[in-house]
């Protein structure tokens, strides 16, 4: 499944201020419907490395006028990107159906009571620090071994506390508190965090990840070959859905991927070939 990203901020690392206006969201949104997405992503809080936090009211009042313009409208589900429990809530409220938490529950008090209050599906994501300060000094021993580990417990935290796991997807991170070499090894180790038994998500569209590679992609928007190379990588390995902002593109490229691979599974190519 492709998840088609929503941001309505003036400062998203690749696309802030663009979609700002709930008029200019609402045409971003309708196209990356009409481009193949089976979600859309809506966030009102940029969580780029050195991003400053955004106060609740101001992220709400970006987020939910456009949440209830669509509900209802689009025909598809659309999830809320945000580490704040009320936010969540009046998403939720709003239309929206799922969670994604960046802090995978950690970054308030109540942030587990919500979720299960919610009863919704949530998304657990792995980050090491705070966006102000993550790509400061990120370090791990194993990166592929330390993110499965701490998704795991948080898995295991978010069902000790009542959240249903049907409920539960995870999500490796890519780019929140880790260098290139971090990025890589965790998805060359995809299948491991596959084999943890949640769905998960994967969001590498645009990121710094495909610029340390490619040095000439210095522009968020020239990492659409990068993108997009993550993005069938991430298929093959079993993730569930990738999280983009090229939808046309990153559904075309999965259309082929599908046809060349015929009836054999995501999983079954990759042990195979
Ligand atoms: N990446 C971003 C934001 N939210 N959520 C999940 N689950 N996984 C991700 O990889 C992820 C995410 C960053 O991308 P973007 O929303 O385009 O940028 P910004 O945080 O600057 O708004």
């Amino acid at each position: 499944m492709v998840m088609g990203v929503l941001n309505v901020t003036p400062d998203s690392f690749s696309d802030g201020g663009r979609f700002a206006s709930v008029e200019a969201a609402l045409v971003h949104a309708r196209a990356l419907v009409a481009a193949g997405a089976n979600w859309l992503d809506v966030g009102g809080e940029s969580t780029r490395p050195s991003a400053q936090p955004v106060a609740e009211e101001v992220e709400l009042a970006r987020v939910l006028p456009v949440i209830y313009a669509l509900q209802g409208e689009l025909g598809m589900p659309m999830s809320i990107d945000t580490r704040k429990p009320a936010v969540a809530r009046a998403a939720m409220a709003a239309g929206a159906s799922m969670w994604n938490d960046v802090t995978a529950l950690t970054s308030a008090p109540d942030s587990l009571k919500m979720a299960v209050e919610i009863g919704g599906p949530v998304v657990l994501m792995h980050m090491q620090g705070e966006p102000a300060t993550m790509q400061d000094a990120p370090r791990y021993k194993d990166a592929a071994a330390e993110v499965c580990a701490w998704l795991d417990a948080r898995a295991r935290v978010a069902m000790a506390a009542g959240v249903r796991r049907e409920a539960i997807w995870l999500d490796p991170g890519i780019g929140f508190g880790k260098r290139l070499e971090h990025n890589l090894a965790l998805l060359r180790h995809l299948d491991r965090l596959v084999a943890l038994g949640f769905p998960i998500l994967l969001g590498a569209s645009r990121k710094r990840t495909v610029q340390h590679i490619d040095p000439t992609a210095a522009d968020p928007l020239d990492r659409l070959g990068g993108s997009l190379a993550i993005a069938l990588h991430g298929a093959r390995a079993g993730v569930a859905m990738v999280r983009v902002h090229d939808v046309r593109e990153t559904v075309q490229a999965l259309k082929v991927q599908a046809a060349i691979l015929g009836d054999r599974t995501a999983k079954a190519a990759v042990t195979t070939s």
